[in-house]
């Protein structure tokens, strides 16, 4: 299908008219000089709801969350230098993290650029990096073009954020509207149908092995494999880890989950993953804060590695069975193929293997201590906001202590209930991201789990959020600090607590600032009035609302591994290391 028109109209007609045959619904972004041309035919658009944000970083952050939510594309825009280069974090967020998002930004007059004319960033240049792809537009006869490739690079293959960068007097021209749906990308053609030959071998794998662990990534989620991934865990009954992008992938409840890996994963998930003899590695990407010291990391293990991205395969750990495709389509084939194994009698016997890893999740749960003084515990509020808010419920988190317990104390049952910033780590992403979620999906229940310090960094878009009628809610779990920094300080700088104290308990006042907003400002200080908070800010459904958990200050995430060591290192508690298996426990 293809539409042309003989009809002359200025390149930001074009480009109006080109987001919408996109289908672009919702655009989050800000006005300026270079922009403005593309702002006028924006005004009269019947379909494109544009979200006019405070702060650019945000806009990025909301496409994101957009994205993550509904599974489609992000919008966000911005004008030229400062604007464009407000929206590099959450583009390379978008990047670290596969998040289809494509980002338009005026550029300066074509004559002007490479001149330092006013307000001018080689935002191509800058995001050349962290972009999966980038364009600057300087004839208007090339718009629909660039933008039907860039929905369609965002979207396809292992998604990720794309750049039109569209200069001003390309959007003044004058043009004609010419949209083709056959695009000519003969560099871009992701595999997504797995090798039948890979899919055999690995399935020979799985039954002959003795401790396989399936290493759930974020790609199971981005390719909507969640199902297929039931059915061959249970099919057949290997223990089932899921990274911190995966969250949600494979139920919490579910007997086979032991949890997250990593950093600050589950002793049972780690030590799987260090005792496994064979990876079935689906979508994820061997993360350092996975792996831990790459050179100790499962160090008995085969691996099979699958992914969209090519570039992911062996990048980090060298692999035996390599299979390139969507990960929805490989565990289909995968089902298929270990199904035809069973079939000749060929099944694995994984018994010794889940007495070893049952123990340890016996025996390592995570848990929390209430602190002494009657203070609050950030982790009970934040369970108690997943068992109240339940498995429904969107739960987006900032970068930080929070964010982990967020990831370690919410029952996550569904696959896309859970965003964050896993690879970037980028502060500031909750209340954005929870508002585009929010936008894009107005009849679910969005919740920001964000820190102080966070939430000190993008609290603006809750202006946003008030008059453009997203009723996010935000718990601002409050420890005063720079917790996950003062956490390394307390455990590896001798408590020496350089810059992390935002002595935030005191300034700004959040109940307050809540209500400058035009939101519901709501604190909470003692366990016992936990729940009526959560509830009341459950009841509050036409205006944002903002809980101030003042929670107490010395709460550490753990387990933790150290980062640079190996995960045979992990802790559970301060100084308690797990013994590994129980006869080494009775000293034999
Ligand atoms: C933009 C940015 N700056 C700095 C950091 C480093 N950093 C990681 S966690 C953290 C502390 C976050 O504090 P807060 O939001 O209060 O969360 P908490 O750890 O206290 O739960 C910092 C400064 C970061 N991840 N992102
Ligand atoms: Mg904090």
């Amino acid at each position: 299908m293809s539409e042309a028109s003989t009809e002359t109209i200025t390149g930001a007609q074009s480009l109006i008219r080109s987001l919408e045959t996109a289908g672009v619904e919702v655009i989050f972004g800000i006005p300026g000089g270079a922009i403005l041309p593309a702002y006028d035919p924006l005004f009269d658009s019947g379909q494109i709801r544009h979200i006019l944000v405070r702060h650019e970083q945000g806009a990025g952050h909301a496409a994101q969350g957009y994205a993550m939510a509904t599974g489609r594309v992000g919008v966000c825009m911005a004008t030229s230098g400062p604007g464009a280069t407000n929206l590099v974090t959450a583009i390379a967020d978008a990047q670290m993290d596969s998040v289809p998002i494509v980002a338009i930004t005026g550029q300066v007059p074509s004559g002007a650029i490479g001149s330092d004319a006013f307000q001018e960033a080689d935002i191509r240049g800058i995001t050349m990096p962290i972009t999966k792809h980038n364009y600057l537009i300087t004839d208007a006869d090339e718009i629909p073009r660039a933008v039907a490739e860039a929905f369609h690079i965002a979207g396809t293959g292992r998604p990720g954020p794309v750049l039109v960068d569209i200069s001003k007097d390309a959007l003044q021209a004058r043009t004609t509207f010419r949209w083709s749906e056959t695009l000519d990308l003969p560099g871009y053609r992701p595999v997504t149908r797995p090798h039948a030959k890979q899919i055999r071998e690995a399935a020979k794998l799985i039954v002959a092995a003795a401790r396989p662990v399936l290493y759930v990534g974020g790609g199971v989620i981005k390719a909507g494999a969640a199902a297929e991934l039931r059915v061959l865990a249970e099919l057949t009954g290997i223990p089932v880890v899921t990274t911190l992008m995966a969250r949600g992938a494979f139920p919490d409840s579910h007997n086979q989950h032991l949890g997250m890996p990593g950093m600050h994963g589950t002793v049972a998930a780690v030590g799987a993953l260090q005792k496994s003899d064979l990876l079935i590695a689906l979508g994820s990407r061997f993360d350092d804060r996975v792996t831990g010291k790459l050179s100790t990391f499962a160090p008995h293990a085969r691996v099979i590695h699958a992914d969209i991205d090519p570039a992911e395969i062996g990048k980090n750990r060298a692999v035996d069975v390599p299979i390139v495709g969507d990960c929805r389509e490989v565990i289909a084939d995968l089902i298929v193929a270990v199904q035809a194994e069973h079939d000749t009698g060929n099944r694995g016997n994984y018994a010794a293997w889940w007495d070893q890893v049952s123990s340890l999740r016996a025996r390592y749960p995570l848990g929390y201590v209430h602190p002494d003084d009657g203070s609050l515990s950030p982790q009970y509020a934040i369970q108690r906001i997943g068992a109240i808010a339940g498995p429904d419920a969107l739960y987006c988190a900032g970068v930080g202590q929070h964010q982990m317990w967020a990831a370690q104390y919410i029952s996550y049952e569904k696959p896309g209930t859970w965003l964050n910033s896993g690879g970037l780590g980028t502060m500031g992403y909750a209340v954005p991201a929870a508002m585009g979620a929010k936008a894009g999906r107005p009849d679910t229940v969005v919740w920001a789990i964000d820190g102080d310090g966070c939430f000190q960094m993008t609290n603006q878009e809750l202006a946003t959020c008030a008059i453009n009628g997203i009723p996010i809610k935000v718990a601002v779990i409050n420890n005063g600090n720079l917790g996950m920094v003062r956490q390394w300080q307390t455990l590896f700088y001798e408590g020496r607590y350089s810059h992390t104290d935002l002595h935030s308990k005191r300034i700004p006042d959040f109940v307050k600032l809540a209500d400058a907003y035009g939101c519901v400002g709501l604190r909470c200080e003692k366990a016992d009035d936990v729940d009526a908070t959560i509830q009341k800010a459950m009841e509050i459904n036409d205006v944002p609302v903002v809980i101030d958990f003042v929670v107490h200050a010395d709460a550490m995430v753990w387990p933790m591994v150290a980062a640079g060591t190996s995960n045979d290192e992990i802790l559970y508690a301060r100084g308690l290391a797990p013994t590994w298996d129980r006869s080494e426990e009775m000293g034999e």
